[in-house]
């Protein structure tokens, strides 16, 4: 069972402002990455499943590796399609904003949303949201918006009010009396906010307690190839009653196949697939491919109930992963050779990037996004700062004061060492303890040097 994290009174609320919306229009932060667009995109194609007419509108352009996304494409761009956004907006009834918690996080179509007297609803991982919404939705517990979309739509489809499809219904209800089952044995454990924490961690005794339990199997090297030989004459076992099947490497794949359109023609709609892949997106972007944030096991069950829609995983990785041009790969191998500083008694590195260095590179939006996370492979190097000079557009004006240049500074961190602290009082920025940004409205050298002047005072472990 997943845990709950919306209230009762939350799901109907959101259910409510569904039913009561005709035209809906979802907004996701500034360069929008995996996770915003995942979000939206996710949101969009299940309100669509009810009949309802959505827009999404994204304040610049996307990059090029979450294009494929499905409808992506007909995303409203605010920066290169202002009127036609104005006008979507001006006429839409329920407005929800995921993956940002303040509208200074979309530019000037904040401002426009706040002239705005639609219902609005947020649902977000980001702290300390601000509160221009009518229902926020903000868990920055959570890894990803997206799981929160997730967990969202679940709950939707688990309501007796009326939502998606048929099949829909009765598919979430069967997976609905698996889960209270499951929810049943757990019930003597506490169900509010705080004590998720705490029943996550007692799934781990739980764990911990069921592994020793296996302690009165034989511990010897033996017993265990005894143990893992009965694993596999359980195989042997299952296999026989696909005898009708060959047998080899390529007609597994074969099987496999089978299974999947099985599944395709006989379970899955279309909406259902991509809410999946939109979703699978985010969770992947926003964990680096379930590399931090990710030590959770409800994630996993998440993303089983994914890959059991019939997603491939494996192709949405492909996709997001290895998109990468020439251009934006000799970038990378630029910044390591000849732009990363190392400072080894703080476990720091810095990379900085001009407006001549990216040019020299053809940069396309998009083309920075992981390098902050590069250094961080090295062994030792426990916190990495990527800045990277760009415009300041004319939206930022008042911001800006007069500078020409804004510098984005990235920070990423591992383990138990905070950098949005520093990210909030040295660049005026935020985000997550190990995943923070700011910014910086003058010359590079004077970013760089703000760095260098305090970076020791807070990177201390
Ligand atoms: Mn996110």
């Amino acid at each position: 069972m997943l845990t709950s994290f919306f209230s009762d009174l939350e799901i109907r609320t959101v259910q409510e402002f569904i039913n009561q919306a005709n035209n809906v229009v979802i907004l996701t932060h500034m360069s929008p990455d995996g996770d915003a667009m995942g979000s939206s995109l996710a949101m969009r194609h299940f309100l669509e499943a009810q009949g309802k007419r959505v827009d999404v509108i994204v304040p610049n352009a996307f990059p090029d590796f979450l294009a494929w996304l499905p409808k992506a494409n007909e995303d409203v761009i605010y920066e290169k399609q202002r009127e036609l956004a104005d006008g979507l907006l001006e006429s839409a009834d329920l407005v929800i904003c995921t993956d940002f918690n303040d509208p200074k996080r979309i530019g000037s179509l904040g401002d426009k949303l706040l002239t705005l007297t639609c219902k609005k609803m947020m649902i977000d991982h980001h702290l300390h949201p601000s509160n221009f919404p009518d229902l926020t939705l903000s868990y920055p517990a959570s890894p990803s918006t997206c799981e929160l979309v997730y967990r969202l739509i679940c709950d939707l489809q688990r309501s007796d009010l009326p939502s998606t499809g048929v099949a829909d219904l009765q598919r979430s209800d069967l997976q609905r009396s698996d889960l209270q089952r499951t929810d049943l044995q757990r019930s003597d454990l506490p169900s509010t906010g705080v004590a998720d924490l705490q029943r996550s961690d007692l799934q781990h005794s739980d764990l911990q307690r069921s592994e020793l339990q296996r302690s009165d199997l034989p511990s010897t090297g033996v017993a265990d190839l005894q143990h893992s030989d009965l694993q596999r004459t359980d195989l042997q076992r299952s296999d026989l009653q696909h005898s009708d099947l060959p047998s080899t490497g390529v007609a597994d794949l074969q099987r496999s196949d089978l299974h999947h359109s099985d599944l395709q023609r006989s379970e899955l709609q279309r909406s259902d697939l991509n809410i999946a892949t939109c979703i699978y997106t985010g969770m992947m972007t926003d964990t680096g491919n379930f590399s931090f944030n990710s030590n959770y096991p409800e994630m996993y069950q998440i993303v089983g109930e994914l890959v059991a829609t019939g997603i491939d995983k494996d192709a949405i990785y492909n996709r997001v992963f290895n998109a990468y041009s020439a251009d934006r790969m000799r970038l990378m191998g630029y910044c390591l050779y000849q732009k990363m500083k190392i400072f080894p008694e703080h476990h720091t590195a810095l990379i900085y990037l001009s407006r001549k260095d990216l040019y020299r590179f053809n940069f396309q939006s998009g083309d920075a996004e992981g390098i902050v996370n590069l250094p961080l492979q090295i062994k030792d190097v426990y916190y990495s700062c990527f800045m990277r000079e760009d415009k300041v557009n004319p939206t930022e004006k008042a911001l800006a004061g007069g500078s020409k240049t804004k510098i984005k500074i990235s920070l990423r961190s591992q383990g138990d060492r905070p950098v949005n602290v520093f990210a909030k009082d040295i660049f005026n920025g935020g985000g997550h303890a190990n995943a923070s940004g700011g910014e910086y409205y003058g010359p590079l050298p004077e970013a760089v040097q703000r760095f260098l002047d305090n970076y020791q005072d807070y990177f201390v472990l």
